[in-house]
């Protein structure tokens, strides 16, 4: 999609600091980090949230979860621990409304979220 900020990342049409790729996500830092490290990982394909996902997505929905593992893996995050969010709508806070994966970590997690 032409008008998505993440998509334009897909296609290389805007910078950002890839972490990871492969044929299906796309790993990179989040330009507004909140924690040392926060990664966001996408479907290359254009899915807006998790509610707009369909049931032939969930091998892709697994995929991108398992991205976030060997994403925070290779961020040394895999013994200290780290969370990975996906907001949804506009309570969430969600802003861009293309799929991602939050990966934070680096520093304690407070409980609950704000
Ligand atoms: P959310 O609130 O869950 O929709 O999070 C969107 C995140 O995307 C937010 O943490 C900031 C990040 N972001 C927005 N625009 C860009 C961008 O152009 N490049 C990068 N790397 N991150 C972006």
């Amino acid at each position: 999609m032409d008008n998505c900020i993440f998509c334009r990342i897909v296609n290389r049409a805007i910078p950002a600091k890839i972490v990871h790729e492969d044929d299906r996500v796309l790993a990179f830092e989040d330009v507004n980090a909140q924690a040392p490290v926060h990664i966001l990982v996408i479907p290359k394909r254009h899915l807006a949230a998790v509610q707009n996902c369909q049931d032939g997505d969930q091998a892709l929905l697994g995929h991108l979860l398992m991205t976030c593992s060997k994403v925070a893996a290779m961020k040394n995050l895999a013994e200290s621990g780290y969370r990975i969010v996906t907001n949804t709508g506009a309570d969430s806070g969600q802003t861009v409304f293309h799929l991602h994966l939050h990966v934070l970590g680096g520093r304690h997690m407070a409980w609950p979220p704000g």
